[in-house]
This record gives C-alpha cells, sequence and structure tokens, in this order.
C-alpha cells in the first residue's frame, strides 16, 4: 500500500502543504520521495513577475541557494503535495531565521485554503555528531504557534550503526545496543527539544530506499492536525 492513502482527508482541489527545514544532506528529498511513492526529482514552480505560476528548470536537488523557501516543489506523478523547501537555518543566521518565520506566519494565515500552510517537517539528521545546532531553532520556527511542527530525526539507521560501532570499540557487551541507542537519543537528541510536553516526533531510517515507507511520519503528522482542530476530542489528545 502506498504511503499516498494515508492522506487526510481534505476538499478535492486542495493539495497538502507542508515546509520541510533541514541542512543540505539532512535526508530531505529522501523523505519527500517516499512519501509520494517515487524516484522522481520534484518539479520546482515560482511566482512569476505577474504573479503567475511558472515552471522552473533546475535541479533542486544540486545546490542549496538555487530556490527559494516560496518555490513550490511538486512530483508530477502524485500531486497530493506541494512542499517548500528551507535551508536557511543551517548557517545559524537570525535573518534566515526571519524569513522562515515571515513565510509560516503569513502562510498559516492565508486567506485562501489552498495556499495555507498545513504542517513543518523539521528534519534532525542522526548522523550528525552535534545534534543541537541542528536543534537550536526548533521552537523558533513557528512563532504563533498554530502549525504542527514535527521533528523529525533522519537517518536512524546510520545513528544505530554509529552507536554498535562505538560499542565494539569500547569492548562493551553488544546486547546493550537498544538501552545504549535510547540513551544516546533521549541525552543528545530529545533532551534538546522543548517540552515537556515534547512535540511529535518520529525516526525514520533507509528513506533513500525505495522500498521503504514512511507512514509513521504521515500518521503523526494527521494524528498532530487532528489535535489541532480538537483539542478535547476523545482520542485526540497526545499523552506524554
Ligand atoms: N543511511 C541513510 N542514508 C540516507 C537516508 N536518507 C537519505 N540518506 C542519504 O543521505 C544523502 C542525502 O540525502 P538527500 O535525500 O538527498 O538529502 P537532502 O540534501 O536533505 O535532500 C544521500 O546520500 C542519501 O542516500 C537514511 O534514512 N539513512
Ligand atoms: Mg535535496
Amino acid at each position: 500500500m502506498g504511503a499516498q492513502q494515508s492522506l487526510p482527508r481534505v476538499p478535492h482541489d486542495i493539495k497538502f502543504r507542508v515546509l520541510v527545514i533541514g541542512r543540505a544532506n539532512a535526508g530531505m528529498t529522501s523523505i519527500l520521495q517516499r512519501v509520494c511513492d517515487t524516484m522522481e526529482s520534484p518539479e520546482v514552480y515560482r511566482r512569476g513577475r505577474r504573479g503567475k505560476r511558472e515552471r522552473v528548470r533546475l535541479d533542486p536537488s544540486m545546490e542549496r541557494g538555487m530556490h527559494d523557501i516560496e518555490d513550490e516543489l511538486v512530483f508530477a506523478d502524485h500531486n497530493g503535495y506541494i512542499f517548500h523547501d528551507s535551508r536557511g537555518l543551517e548557517s545559524g543566521s537570525e535573518v534566515e531565521l526571519e524569513i522562515v518565520q515571515e513565510f509560516v506566519r503569513r502562510r498559516s494565515r492565508a486567506r485562501q485554503l489552498k495556499d495555507r500552510l498545513h504542517a513543518i517537517w523539521y528534519c534532525i539528521p542522526m548522523d550528525n555528531v552535534r545534534p543541537g545546532l541542528d536543534l537550536k531553532y526548533f521552537d523558533d520556527i513557528c512563532p504563533d504557534k498554530n502549525v504542527p511542527v514535527i521533528a523529525v530525526f533522519t537517518k536512524y539507521d546510520q545513528f544505530r550503526r554509529n552507536i554498535g560501532i562505538k560499542l565494539e570499540d569500547q569492548q562493551r557487551d553488544p546486547s546493550l545496543l537498544d538501552a545504549e541507542v535510547e540513551s544516546v537519543f533521549n541525552e543528545h537528541y530529545m533532551a534538546g527539544l522543548p517540552g515537556p510536553p515534547s512535540p511529535p516526533f518520529v525516526r525514520l531510517e533507509r528513506m533513500h530506499k525505495p522500498e521503504q515507507q514512511c507512514n509513521g511520519l504521515i500518521n503523526i503528522t494527521v494524528n498532530a492536525l487532528w489535535r489541532r482542530r480538537c483539542p478535547n476530542a476523545v482520542g485526540c489528545t497526545k499523552r506524554s
């Protein structure tokens, strides 16, 4: 079953609009491909000078800075989603943060439903030795707290592998792997998120493999949206 079948029900002509944030190589393109069940590169659309939406001929996987947060990324063979992508935060600059905040604020209040931002996937790669930098702006991304921000921990497989190697180097018992993984994850990744309660999060592995699915990400996004709409409804509140 393709991940697309888990999409939340929205009016026929409304697409699910997601802002994806992360530094280069965080695994963002791989996630979008898994969500859309495709191997293709996304097409990039941009508003021209007269406000007309035009396709831009560039390869979005190539260089950062080649397209900006306003550009819409769409997969030709799966048009249920519109993605926006921001890499600006990797420089750690406040100006870049303000650009993202302004975008989120404007898009979260867009008058027309079709222009509105539904969710933010904030990607934190787990092959990084300094996750603190990636987590730094998590709580600042959506100043009005009116769009769900999902913490998407990527490359979990690599993280587990690295910890396995560390145990081996330290000549420790390999059966400690699961406990050590949880301990490092809590100390270095979860502890960097705001809360309690902690924001919705998901750990993704082997997203570069076409056969892999990421229903966990879809489910947690749908749950977060649902909770936002009916915070008091039974089954909608998250236990933490
Ligand atoms: N081990 C591992 N590698 C991944 C995963 N997702 C992506 N990659 C690899 O990470 C690199 C960057 O991936 P890409 O999706 O292009 O990242 P982007 O620059 O954020 O768009 C590529 O070499 C991918 O094969 C994952 O879940 N696990
Ligand atoms: Mg990419």
